[in-house]
């Protein structure tokens, strides 16, 4: 009886470990369950938004290089098949940019870089904030003057303070038809790179 009594109280000890290890065991599983699902979204998450690419950086330097081609296919006011900001170009805080334009486009363009001031362009780019770079025209014609089918310009500016800008064509009503694109300048960004939506 007595026995039986000591007998009964070490399986109850024993059942109750077991319980405990099992109960412990499942909670580990599943939290390692929430986390693996949980890092699977995230990568699913990177990897299902919009495309994102690298640009050339030299970091001695600290110089971004863009390149912009206004493609002979799709719309005419475009660069690189992109239109109405749908390109994002993600640079850190003072750096030095290196910009290279290509026109394979039957109409004349050329490319600023504008401070903007609004949300998007109108029909004059002077209207819509300070143009800083003007590249393949002057910065007293770029409203009419660009470079034609087969040629490329190349400008520099340096040390691009932290904001919002847009490269844009400059000729009167092209940016307005969707030349353009948006270039950020953040400390938080320590890789230049390239998203479009
Ligand atoms: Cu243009």
């Amino acid at each position: 009886m007595r026995m039986k009594g000591v007998s009964s109280v070490f399986t109850l000890i024993v059942t109750v470990i077991t319980i405990a290890i099992i109960v412990g065991a499942s909670v580990y599983t599943f939290e390692q369950y929430n986390m693996y699902v949980s890092m699977s979204r995230v990568s699913i998450t990177s990897s299902s938004s919009a495309p994102k690419a690298t640009l050339p950086y030299n970091p001695n330097t600290k110089t971004v290089y863009i390149t912009l081609v206004s493609l002979s296919s799709g719309s005419p006011f475009n660069f690189n098949g992109t239109s109405f900001g749908s390109m994002v170009i993600y640079v850190p805080a003072g750096s030095n940019l290196q910009i290279t334009f290509i026109n394979q486009e039957s109409l004349p363009h050329n490319l600023n870089l504008v401070q903007n001031t609004t949300a998007s362009p109108t029909s004059n780019l002077g209207d819509d904030g300070k143009i800083l770079l003007t590249i393949g025209a002057s910065s007293s014609d770029y409203t009419v003057n660009g470079i034609v089918n087969g040629q490329s310009a190349t400008g520099t500016f340096s040390d691009i303070p932290a904001g919002t800008y847009w490269l844009a064509c400059g000729i009167t009503g092209h940016a307005e038809s969707g030349m353009w694109v948006v270039l950020i300048a953040s400390p938080n960004v320590s890789t230049p790179y390239v998203v479009t939506s």
